[in-house]
């Protein structure tokens, strides 16, 4: 096992990941930008290294300057939280040159999923559902109306660079696919660099599910169900919950076990999550994330594991700690993600902390790096927190997150619980009857 895990990241889930090194007996190294030298993660690591200034271009985003921190302290692995370095390829190649383990999969998996076409393919291959469309990138107008006519109107066109929801255009009808075959072009080539595209038919009223995987690297591997994140505002998530209101568990164990031979299959090492639609009881992939997700405490909630244990443990070589056999379901969990954004126009709202109580008591895991004082600085995700309940089926859980906000105390910037708030007075909402579009049509409705 590591004695000493450096942590390449800020925020809740530096603390999440220095949480785990803490249980596990392992030294954790704060790695901070100036902007950050008050934070969190900082005063709760071991040790801490100011890495840059506040641009995470030059700070979190710097892989010599990351590196250099490495081996300036002596840890031996690096745990890359969401975001920053997280699924960059190159960076777990450069780790490997210099003798750092990465916490997380092989630089080919993560290539493998950085593009979207490649990913659709292996995934296709492995015998995973996709969306029907195009079999690899579309370069010409001819070959973009033939596989259209040849699957069926609307048609969403999406760059193979992009992911996240950057670079999609809807066409209803050939006229319509002229003009979003073109933008789409160019406006991949402006944004990534890379003009290909693909052609996938357009499904109208689906619904964001989740598949969490779990690898050893060696061959084994499992998934722990599924999380509905449908519920999402320019392709942020907003609230995500476990298992998914409209999920059987026949569907379950059906997807489930189709992604954990997948991933078993490829030898994938760590946490991974397969990104379907979902509508009409079909699952149709979208896309692979090959790192540890925001969302991952609701699935942690639900089947009692820490996953950020696994990943480091994995990654020393070791076996994981359960089986697929084990991981029985428990209850419904629910999060929210606390922003620092003032709605309904979700602008950032940086600024101090005047008061802050988290929440507690039965069923409640509040993760956040905020404190009484604290500044949020301007330059990082407008995340400040999120509030996790459990609960032994959905409606309890939805009772504990109403009494959980209510308990909640953040003074001195605007947050998203209001929000919270007016959603659970929604009967869809109460009925878990949603899909991708019912909140920004909420939002129009309440708000426009
Ligand atoms: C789609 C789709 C409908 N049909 N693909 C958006 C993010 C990216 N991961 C994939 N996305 C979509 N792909 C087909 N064939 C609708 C979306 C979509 C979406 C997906 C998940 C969650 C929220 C969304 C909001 C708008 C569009």
């Amino acid at each position: 096992m590591f004695d000493k895990i450096l942590i390449a990241n800020r925020g809740e889930i530096a603390l999440r990941v220095i949480r785990a090194c803490r249980e596990m007996g392992i030294q954790s190294v704060a790695v901070h930008s100036t902007a950050d030298s008050d934070a969190m993660h900082v005063r709760m690591a071991d040790e801490s290294v100011c890495i840059g200034p506040a641009p995470s271009t030059d700070s979190y985003l710097s892989m010599p300057a990351i590196i250099s921190a490495c081996e300036i302290t002596g840890a031996q692995a690096i745990h890359p939280g969401y975001g920053f370095l997280s699924e960059n390829a190159n960076f777990v190649q450069m780790l490997e040159d210099h003798g750092i383990t990465f916490i997380g999969p092989r630089a080919e998996h993560i290539r493998i999923m950085g593009d979207k076409i490649t990913a659709k393919e292996t995934a296709k291959e492995l015998g995973i559902p996709v969306v029907p469309g195009s079999a690899g990138g579309v370069d010409d107008m001819e070959t973009a109306k033939a596989v259209a006519q040849e699957i069926g109107y609307p048609v969403i066109i999406k760059a193979t660079a992009g992911g996240g929801g950057r670079g999609m255009k809807v066409a209803q009808d050939e006229k319509g696919l002229e003009v979003a075959f073109r933008t789409a072009r160019a406006e991949a080539k402006a944004a990534f660099g890379n003009p290909d595209v693909y052609i996938e038919k357009y499904l109208q009223r689906p619904r964001h599910i989740e598949i969490q995987v779990f690898g050893d690297g060696r061959g084994k591997a499992v998934h722990l169900g599924e999380r509905d994140c449908s519920l999402q505002r320019r392709h942020q998530k907003v609230l995500e919950e476990a298992p998914g209101p409209a999920i059987t568990p026949e569907e379950r164990a059906r997807i489930g076990k189709i992604c954990a031979d997948a991933v078993a299959k490829i030898q994938y090492a760590g946490a991974g999550t397969i990104e379907f639609l979902y509508e009409d009881g079909e699952f149709y992939f979208i896309e692979m994330n090959t790192r540890l997700q925001v969302e991952h405490p609701v699935t942690e909630a639900i089947f009692g594991v820490d996953l950020v244990r696994q990943q480091i443990l994995v990654a020393a070589g070791e076996e994981m700690e359960f089986t697929q056999d084990d991981l029985k379901i428990n209850g419904h969990a629910i999060e929210v993600r606390i922003n620092a954004e003032k709605v309904p126009g979700f602008t950032p709202s940086p600024g101090r902390i005047s008061q802050y109580h988290a929440p507690g008591g039965l069923g409640v895991r509040m993760d956040s790096a905020i404190y009484d004082g604290y500044r949020i600085p301007p330059y990082y995700d407008s995340l400040i927190g999120k509030l996790i309940v459990h609960g032994r089926d959905r409606p309890e859980a939805l009772a504990r997150l109403s009494r959980a906000l209510g308990e909640l105390i953040v003074d001195g910037v605007d947050t998203t619980v209001p929000l919270f708030d007016a959603l659970l007075q929604e009967p869809d909402i109460l009925a878990g009857n949603y899909s991708i579009h019912w909140l920004e049509r909420w939002l129009d409705k309440h708000y426009g």
